[in-house]
């Protein structure tokens, strides 16, 4: 309040408040202006990267100036907030969204034309924001997306992290690891050096009694490390609303340099502390699906929730309502178990700083955070070790085991004499060292669980948090099936389909309401439509051949089938399936004689994906991959018929590039492993058939376009316990098929059979776990059938036209209303005022 403006001088104010550019000649005055004095350039020293910058700039302004009115709308509506804690946000690049956003993006291309450049150049010079891993990274991207598109009230928080997941290259066929310094140029983030939160870690708890005769719990001493907020315009689509994004760093606190050392000579040792202070936003752990409990990782979670929890606080105590308020004005959603501690931290401000009642404040608590679950992987689920956190949290512990306490308790009370059940369901486990088990705190912590696609809820449920279905009830544990923004994985990758399907709706309405596309159906038959349709796949890999002669220099034909399979590598996920079934079909080409051969359906296999650095049999897939490649690319009785392609570095930026241009994506992880996988429907999307396992949103997108959309194949999911079962004591043998793939591999026709050994060791003695002989057969069939189906072209592209007519619900605006319904209980703001005035400027 202090530092507002005085009522009286409030209109000369407005008069010179910045209205931002809408023309192609303001635009151009905007652009030229930033790179000659923000960027001190010149026409005569102006590169892509330059005008890239110019560009950014010139949007970025318009972006703020909605920013600020939004950030003053939800502060003046004064309604319920959520908050979005996810340790991983993986943006891809903010230019060409924010311009198809803003809605001007033709204006600048104009523009940009005048000044001597191609839009697309000018976009391809920003570095993507990667500050994530795969899926769940991304997910927290679209739903920033959505929540803005929705004119939620929303922030996101997370991590300032100075190097984003590594940069992949390949080296004699081998995955390298090259840093991904990402922010030597970022309009995107503003420093707020004025909001900043001390962090304390390590120390020692006070308790003692004060003369009222009060409890008082005090933590001490330790080591302070400061959080600077650095704030992330989120603009939503055709909508004045841009929401925030807060991301922290890491700085020593001010009051810890230590100038006496810096005085007595000691530099060196007060910058290191500086740099240790740094080290903890300095780089994002690159395991997906994977958790390895190492101390750095917990101070980072706990730095960034205790910085979320005292922003979220310090904001809702400038409303001076009742603390029982606080869950009627905040929701917290908890992006898997990483922001777990702030179940705890708030429990503890509650009390130790606030003076309530642990009911009182637990029962807030509850109130507020809910927690949705991404994976059933034993190996993804976090647990820390008690030592740890009593060395670095010490309160902390208290506090958890605190909580235990009164949980166990209730539970003793609901089941009595079930000691099994305390020992199984108690937050700490008796493991040597003991552990906290992270998502049951999370469940305890939280008024409802969701996991991300009905089998995967149903999974939950069953397995491993079936008792806390029994302690709780059922309706805690809810399902919200993923979904993605169809802004970016449709209008902004594939802008040509996007405005073909316009023409055919009458309008871009379907962007903001997807179930729209329906309307597509009746158009099946529309012989001009298909063959457009067609002609947009067509250039669309076209377009991604040319970037694999780039960047591979392997020649590929566009005509030929390309089946894609993009993701994270892992042995879940299967891509040894993948390129054993390559490995199969090359056998089967070369068994042929040349008349025959000449039958057979072209198709080009391209992969992409990194494997976390010390995830040694993920880096042998990507060896494997290269090196059969090598061999069957440079087969002169393959030709064209099959094309082995990795591609280096896949990223959003890429995803935007080889989704488009798929005619089948793969996405066959062994059934139950999946949570619900969410390229799936950016494939689908985009016109391109799945082939798929009944596993995560599969099974979900098969009921929606129709099975005979669909190349379903593999064991289910309630199969695949006895089936792992029978390969320890059944009569087991891998499948012949797969066999002779085995033996070529072996007879060395790939190079290095030592280390692929291993892959086949895992297959052939240790038990196949992820069924990978199992599904062959089913396998190998099912993209036999794809090549007859891909020859009839005109059946092909009525499968993808249906199927993208009925994608409708997998965008993720419906997942996010399911979640402010049924768990956040919050509604949009009304923008419909701030809109009329946009539509006028
Ligand atoms: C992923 C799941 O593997 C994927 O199936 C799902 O679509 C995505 O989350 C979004 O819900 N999980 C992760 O990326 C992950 O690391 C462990 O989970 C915490």
């Amino acid at each position: 309040v202090e530092s507002s403006i005085p009522e009286h001088m409030r209109e000369a104010w407005r008069k010179y408040s910045p209205s931002g550019f809408t023309t192609k000649d303001q635009f151009e005055t905007e652009i030229v202006r930033h790179i000659e004095t923000t960027l001190a350039r010149s026409l005569f020293n102006c590169d892509e990267l330059a005008a890239y910058s110019g560009t950014a700039l010139a949007f970025r302004d318009r972006l703020i100036m909605d920013w600020n009115k939004t950030q003053q709308r939800q502060t003046f509506a004064d309604q319920k907030r959520i908050y979005y804690l996810s340790l991983e946000f993986l943006m891809g690049r903010a230019l060409d969204n924010a311009m198809l956003n803003v809605g001007l993006k033709n204006v600048a291309k104009e523009g940009l034309a005048d000044l001597g450049f191609r839009i697309e150049d000018v976009i391809n010079q920003e570095h993507d924001a990667a500050l994530g891993n795969g899926g769940l990274g991304r997910l927290a991207a679209c739903f920033l997306d959505s929540m803005a598109s929705l004119n939620y009230p929303a922030w996101g928080y997370g991590l300032r992290y100075r190097y984003g997941i590594f940069k992949q290259e390949i080296e004699n066929g081998y995955q390298v690891e090259i840093p991904d310094y990402w922010l030597d140029f970022n309009p995107w983030e503003f420093a707020r050096h004025d909001v900043t939160v001390d962090v304390q870690f390590y120390g020692w708890v006070n308790k003692y009694t004060d003369d009222e005769g009060k409890q008082i719990v005090s933590w001490q001493d330790g080591e302070i490390v400061t959080a600077v907020a650095y704030d992330v315009p989120v603009p939503g689509y055709g909508t004045p609303t841009v929401n925030n994004l807060r991301l922290w760093s890491s700085k020593a606190s001010s009051g810890e340099f230590d100038f006496s050392k810096f005085n007595s000579g000691e530099y060196e040792s007060a910058v290191a502390d500086q740099q240790r202070a740094e080290t903890i936003s300095a780089v994002l752990y690159p395991n997906d699906n994977l958790e390895r409990g190492k101390e750095l990782r917990l101070k980072q979670q706990y730095f960034w929730c205790a910085a979320s929890l005292f922003d979220i606080v310090r904001r809702f105590k400038k409303t001076n309502r009742k603390w029982s308020e606080f869950p009627d004005q905040v929701a917290i959603q908890l992006n898997d178990t990483h922001p777990t501690l702030a179940v705890v931290e708030l429990q503890r401000i509650l009390v130790d700083k606030e003076g309530l009642e642990w009911q009182t404040a637990w029962d807030i608590v509850t109130k507020t955070f809910s927690y949705t679950n991404h994976t059933v992987l034993p190996e993804a689920l976090e647990k820390w070790s008690v030592p740890l956190i009593q060395n670095l949290l010490p309160r902390h512990l208290q506090i958890i085991y605190e909580i235990n306490l009164s949980f166990l308790q209730t539970v003793e009370r609901r089941f009595p004499k079930d000691r099994e059940l305390l020992g199984r369901v108690s937050l700490i486990e008796e493991s040597q060292p003991k552990t906290v088990r992270m998502a049951y705190l999370a469940i305890v912590g939280s008024h409802k669980v969701n996991g991300v696609a009905e089998l995967h809820s149903d999974l939950i449920k069953t397995t491993i948090f079936k008792d806390f279905v029994r302690i709780y009830g059922p309706d805690k544990f809810i399902n919200v099936t993923n979904g993605i923004t169809p802004r970016r994985w449709l209008h902004q990758a594939n802008p040509r389909l996007s405005e073909l399907i316009a023409s055919k709706l009458g309008s871009y309405e379907f962007l903001k309401d997807l179930t729209l596309l329906n309307k597509l159906e009746p158009f099946v038959d529309d012989k001009e439509f298909k063959k457009e349709w067609a002609e947009i796949k067509y250039a669309n890999k076209v377009r991604l051949a040319q970037h694999i002669l780039k960047t591979t220099g392997v020649s590929v034909n566009p005509k030929a089938l390309f089946d894609v399979q993009v993701k994270r590598i892992h042995e879940y996920k299967r891509q040894q399936l993948n390129v054993f079934g390559v490995i199969h079909r090359y056998l089967a080409i070369k068994s042929l004689s040349s008349e025959e051969r000449k039958k057979l359906a072209p198709r080009v296999t391209i992969f992409g994906g990194k494997a976390a650095p010390g995830y040694w049999m993920a880096k042998t897939i990507i060896h494997l991959i290269n090196k059969v490649g090598e061999v069957i690319n440079n087969d002169p009785d393959v030709g064209d018929l099959l094309k082995v392609i990795f591609l280096e570095d896949y990223n959003v930026s890429k995803a935007e590039i080889i989704i488009p241009a798929s005619d089948i994506s793969e996405h066959i992880s062994t059934a139950g492993t999946e949570a619900s996988g969410t390229s799936n429907m950016k494939f689908v999307l985009n016109g391109g058939l799945i082939i798929g396992t009944l596993d995560g949103a599969n099974i979900e997108i098969t009921r929606e376009i129709g099975e005979q959309n669909v190349f379903l194949f593999g064991n289910l999911s309630e199969d695949v316990e006895d089936l792992r079962h029978n390969h320890f004591y059944g009569d087991y043998q891998v499948d012949p098929e797969l066999q002779k793939v085995f033996d070529l591999i072996k007879s060395g026709k790939f190079g290095d059979e030592g280390s692929f050994g291993a892959l086949i060791g895992a297959i052939t003695e240790h038990g196949d776990y992820y069924l990978v002989s199992d599904d062959f057969n089913s396998y190998t069939k099912t993209q036999d059938l794809i090549d007859e189906t891909f020859k009839n072209q005109d059946e092909w592209v009525t499968k993808c036209i249906t199927s993208v007519a009925r994608m409708g619900f997998f965008t993720s605006d419906r997942c996010i209303n399911e979640y402010a319904d049924t768990i956040w209980n919050i509604e949009p703001l009304d923008v419909a005022e701030e809109k009329q005035v946009r539509a006028r400027t």
